[in-house]
């Protein structure tokens, strides 16, 4: 047998008995608790990268671990199939978007399985396929009926070069996630997801997802937004009518000096038509709504703004306010009109000072301290003064009382508002699942039958160069016959957002060739929810807001009784390298096909699994990698230097007749067993439980060399043997062809992967001590205690330092020092 690890063979061997045996099939066990650990599948975009190996490596020990630990783990893989990189890279090669699509899958299938993941195959699935996304289809249709799913014109994100809009989720500072280009503007019909009905809901279970990361939950609660405060209706001054503004500060209304409207607020050209300003105000309007809208409305950004000439009545001071448009103000939150308070917001302050607006004090703070004219606006809550019957009452009880008086008047109500807009699911693009939407001259829009899903989507396209969709060019998609009333019609030719067939593919792997509907019940019920998600913290508002969406959707529907889709989430740090973030465009990027050529999957799944914690960012360096390689060689040596003593058949042994150093070096065992699974439970520190085992496999190489002739020889080999089986077991998960291999040259039959994960004998883990006798040149000078299982070299140390040993030294030189652990030092000297 050889010396090294030769890993090319081995894993091959492994993966091969694996697919062969189909090993990591799992079917529904109602007699076993069962566990469903899921990473983020994948996009098929070619190749795998370092991020995806950390990704799926962290998985596998994760679900590996928990086989071992009895449960009946469902550990899925698939292809998040459609997207807008295939057709790119059809309109640039010229090669069809199914057809690049699974060749990629293909690839990197192959990579996956190179890794030695531990996937249900039978369970792979890729969402552009007619059996996936007929399920989408029909939950579209659903939506549809219910007013869930609706379309309509308005002004969205689009991405010039994607040729697409982008949902708000989409949009990272103004610019596309997907190719980084500017957002703009735009004007288009489109689909939408009405996910601000259940915005209420998605808070709320912010607060009851404790397997979460804080920092997620954080970031969905503030991209959902939500603000308490009122609606007020400003009447109209010159004219009937009135203008509605949301408002969080009601107590601050004496000092609401004007309002200001979106400039896209439909009331704009009314209010100006046929007056001087007309012109001006429309030419400002079209100005500022063709700027993008995170950046118009940046706390920094310069306030700009146009008087329209009318005015509205403060409905508590009864004054004319005069009504301007601006910037800073949009249609889509709120009611796009704003009362602006210039002492008390700032946006409102630097307006009202640029245009010279009164600025009036209505909230004192504390100390009475402020006074006019302020150099910038007071925020805070405070006490309010100049507000009629209102002033001397602290702002939140002005707030409760002002909202109870206006609701009794009629002049408006109290009222919660989101952040959250509805998810826009319109892409104009080729490569995705089709809408189910036929458009009938006398029907109008009319939902596809169910019985005639999936509307499939064609493959016989000419894609455009420019972008846009084909399919409106395919007069055998386009036309087709109204589901109603058999006449003439014609398709929706938009394609659903990619992010649709995420939203749910964790639930087709419970019955993923189901053909009666989107999922069996009973598989349902038996596998969801997912136990253990895993993936990248980009996906914190995007991926995984819609999923929770969707699932609550889909129970609503009555397709699954289930409230949230993932109890844990780990979202794993990135991969750097030299300082920044492993990519293409950055030139950092270590191929994961040459790393597992150079030194085998195990090393690499070992490094990226050891070189910081799942969480945290891991830094690339290559002597961590040969540091990897360098353990696993050392595993694979001793067994094989040691094979004649781990294949004997077991000493009859028990262990409180160990010997001390026996007792120790079994305390250590265990003590190692015991750390290992208390860092993986205390959420998956693997860095930390692999530097166990490492310290373990030290410790057997000394306690082999050490023991030879102080350790009684069947208690030698019971524990060479106890620690190796030990090794491997905990080594299992982390690298599992290595260990598999050694495990079989140990003579078992069953493989490792199914073997019970090891158990911590409570009473090796009893700290115990030594009482070492300490003799100088043969005479007893004094006793040590020390804790059992320490070294020769701390021993000798605290031998020679020892307070009662010292005089018996001083005139003389220690010539050699003896230990006999747990037992005796002996001291020799020589004058
Ligand atoms: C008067 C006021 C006085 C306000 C004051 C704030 C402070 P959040 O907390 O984010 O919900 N607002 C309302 N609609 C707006 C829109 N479409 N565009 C820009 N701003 C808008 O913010 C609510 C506050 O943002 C509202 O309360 C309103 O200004 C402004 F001392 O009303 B406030
Ligand atoms: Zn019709």
């Amino acid at each position: 047998m050889s010396d090294r690890y030769l890993f090319t063979e081995i894993e091959a061997k492994w993966q091969a008995a694996w697919e062969q045996t189909r090993a990591f099939k799992v079917t529904e066990d109602p007699g076993k608790p069962k566990y469903y650990c899921l990473e983020m599948f994948p996009y098929p975009s070619g190749r795998i990268h370092m991020g995806h190996v950390r990704n799926y490596a962290i998985g596998d020990v994760v679900a590996r671990y928990k086989t071992m630990r009895g449960y009946n783990v469902l550990h899925p893989m698939g292809w998040d199939a459609f997207g807008l990189p295939a057709e790119n890279a059809a309109i640039e090669h010229g090669v069809h978007p199914a057809v690049w699509t699974f060749e990629n899958i293909d690839y990197m299938r192959g990579q996956l399985k190179k890794l030695g993941c531990s996937y249900d195959w039978d369970r792979e699935l890729a969402t552009c396929e007619p059996e996936y996304y007929k399920w989408e289809q029909l939950i579209f249709i659903k939506m549809f009926e219910r007013g869930l799913a609706y379309k309509k014109r308005s002004s969205v994100n689009w991405c010039p070069s994607c040729q697409t809009v982008l949902a708000n989720e989409q949009v990272e500072a103004g610019r596309c996630w997907r190719c980084d280009s500017e957002v703009i503007p735009k004007e288009v019909e489109g689909w939408f997801f009405k996910i601000t009905d259940y915005a209420e809901e998605l808070l709320a279970w912010c607060d009851r997802l404790p397997g979460w990361p804080e920092k997620v939950l954080t970031m969905q609660r503030n991209w959902i937004g939500r603000s308490e405060g009122a609606e007020v209706d400003f009447p109209l001054a010159d004219q009937p009518g009135s203008l509605r503004v949301f408002t969080t500060r009601l107590d601050t209304i004496y000092g609401a000096t004007f309002m200001v409207l979106a400039p896209e607020h439909p009331l704009v050209p009314e209010l100006t038509r046929g007056t001087k300003h007309a012109a001006e105000v429309t030419q400002f309007a079209e100005r500022i709504s063709r700027q993008d809208k995170i950046r118009r409305t940046a706390a920094d950004a310069t306030k700009e703004g146009i008087s329209t000439g009318a005015y509205v009545v403060n409905p508590f001071t009864r004054e004319r306010i005069p009504i301007w448009i601006a910037n800073f103000v949009l249609l889509e939150y709120g009611t796009g009109a704003v009362m602006s308070v210039p002492a008390h917001d700032q946006r409102d302050f630097e307006f009202a000072r640029q245009y010279r607006l009164p600025i009036p004090i209505v909230v004192q703070n504390a100390d009475r301290g402020l006074r006019e004219p302020l150099a910038a606006a007071y925020e805070e809550d405070g006490w309010l003064v100049n507000s009629g019957p209102y002033t001397g009452l602290p702002s939140a009880e002005a707030r409760r009382r002002m909202t109870e008086d206006l609701e009794q008047r009629g002049g408006g109500k109290r009222a919660v508002n989101y952040r959250l807009r509805d998810w826009g699911i319109s892409r104009q693009r080729y490569w995705g699942a089709p809408i189910p939407i036929v458009y009938c001259s006398s029907c109008g829009i009319v939902p596809e039958r169910e019985d005639r899903l999936p509307v499939v989507l064609p493959k016989d396209v000419q894609l455009r160069v420019k972008g846009g969709s084909p399919l409106a060019d395919l007069a055998t998609f386009v036309n087709t016959s109204c589901p109603r009333c058999g006449g003439q019609a014609k398709r929706e030719t938009d394609t659903m957002d990619t992010f649709v067939e995420s939203s749910w593919y964790f639930l087709r792997y419970c019955s993923p060739r189901y053909s009666t509907g989107m999922v069996e019940p009973r598989a349902a019920s038996y596998w969801m929810a997912v136990d253990q998600y895993i993936g990248g913290v980009e996906h914190a508002v995007l991926h995984l807001l819609y999923a929770r969406f969707y699932t609550k959707v889909l129970r609503d529907l009555g397709v699954i009784a289930l409230d949230e889709p993932f109890v844990n989430l780990l979202t794993q740090g990135m991969v750097i390298k030299d300082g920044a973030k492993m990519s293409k465009s950055k030139g950092n990027v270590v191929d994961p096909d040459e790393l597992i050529r150079k030194y085998g999957a195990d090393t690499a799944r070992l490094f990226s699994l050891f070189a910081a914690p799942p969480e945290k960012d891991l830094d690339w360096n290559d002597q961590g990698v040969e540091g990897a390689s360098r353990f696993l060689n050392r595993v694979w040596r001793f067994v094989q230097s040691n094979r004649s003593e781990l294949l004997a058949s077991d000493p009859a042994l028990r262990v409180k007749e160990l010997s001390p150093e026996g007792k120790a070096f079994r305390g250590q065992i265990h003590q190692t067993i015991k750390r290992v699974t208390d860092d993986i439970e205390d959420e998956f520190h693997f860095n930390t439980a692999i530097s166990a085992v490492m310290e373990l496999v030290n410790a057997l190489y000394a306690f082999e060399q050490s023991s030879m002739d102080r350790v009684p020889q069947g208690e030698r080999r019971f524990l060479i043997k106890d620690a190796a089986k030990t090794i491997l077991l905990l080594m299992a998960p982390f690298a599992p062809h290595m260990t598999e291999e050694l495990w079989s040259q140990l003579g078992h039959t069953d493989p490792l992967h199914r073997q019970p994960w090891p158990a911590a004998d409570p009473a090796a883990l009893v700290k115990e001590e030594w009482l070492l006798v300490v003799q100088v040149d043969g005479r007893v000078r004094s006793r040590l205690t020390v804790e059992a299982g320490i070294g020769e070299e701390e021993i000798k140390a605290l031998a020679l330092a020892d307070q009662k040993v010292q005089p018996w030294l001083s005139a003389r030189q220690v010539d050699r020092v003896v230990v006999v652990p747990g037992r005796l030092v002996n001291i020799v000297t020589r004058s």
